[in-house]
């Protein structure tokens, strides 16, 4: 008589004990690849990791990307979500002059800050990517970014030892989701070190070839190759290197934070 192949589940370990022994060994390789990266990458996070990012960061190598795709995928209409035009006076002044005063400050724990124009920032190299946007809306289009990854940048200011997250501030207020009568935030957004050095991550000034148009983010808006929309903001204004979020508006690392969402986002 044939044997009968073993039922998934009847391995002599409960289902709950496997998934504790996978936790501890994924941690545990966490942090053994944590400690094995270079420098100011490798320092990431004492704050906000949850299992969740423990756990993408083990099953994908760190410098994994996202599909990318052929100009053949991009997508007819791409959407604009969130802020489609910053109600900002001096957003609106800047807009009318083609962005030519606008200006990216680079500060917090940099050993040089930097005060950046369009132009220096498309002087820098450059990349160009066919990815996914995914919004946890649920919808997603694809789109050709290109812009400086913001790796080099970040390189260009020096990051301190102290540093460990990236904290972006945008030109735009928003209301939180499905409160329209609330008090307007500043949208504003972070990622850590890690997310910094992956290839897909990009400061991006251009879309399917043609300049960053201001529905979706004009001048500068950051792109990620493995996390969700809300984690790219959009209408840059200012990006500083911290430590931790204290006294950073909501104290969350951003707005759809300060409103119950992940910090973490990977997809
Ligand atoms: N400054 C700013 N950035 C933002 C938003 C916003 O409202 N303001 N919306 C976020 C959300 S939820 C998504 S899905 C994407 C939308 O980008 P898109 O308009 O290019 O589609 O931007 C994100 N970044
Ligand atoms: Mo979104």
């Amino acid at each position: 008589m044939k044997k009968k192949p073993r039922e998934p589940g009847r391995t002599g370990l409960s289902r709950r004990r496997l998934l504790e022994a996978a936790a501890t060994g994924v941690l545990a390789q966490t942090a053994l690849a944590r400690d094995a990266r270079a420098d100011w990458v490798g320092r990431v996070l004492d704050l906000g990791p949850g299992v969740d990012e423990a756990v993408q960061r083990a099953v994908v190598p760190t410098n994994a990307r996202a599909q990318e795709y052929t100009q053949a995928d991009i997508s007819a209409h791409f959407r604009s979500n969130g802020t489609h035009d910053p109600d900002d006076a001096e957003y609106q002044r800047l807009a009318s002059q083609g962005f030519a005063d606008w200006r990216l400050a680079v500060d917090g724990l940099v050993d040089r800050p930097l005060v950046l124009s369009l132009a220096d920032i498309r002087a820098m190299p450059s990349v160009t990517q066919i990815t996914r946007h995914d919004c946890v809306e649920g919808w997603n289009c694809i789109g050709q970014w290109t812009g400086v990854p913001f790796s080099h940048l970040l390189a260009l200011a020096g990051v301190q030892k102290a540093a460990r997250y990236v904290v972006f501030f945008c030109y735009d207020k928003v209301n939180s989701a499905g409160d329209v009568s609330g008090a307007a935030e500043n949208y504003y957004e972070s990622i850590d070190l890690t997310e910094v050095a992956h290839p897909q991550t990009l400061l991006a000034y251009a879309m399917n070839g043609e300049t960053l148009p201001i529905p979706y983010g004009a001048p500068l808006r950051l792109r990620l190759g493995r996390q969700l929309g809300y984690k790219m903001p959009k209408y840059l204004k200012r990006v500083a290197l911290v430590r931790d979020f204290h006294g950073i508006e909501g104290g969350r690392g951003g707005f759809y934070e300060d409103n119950g969402y992940a910090w973490y986002a990977g997809i």
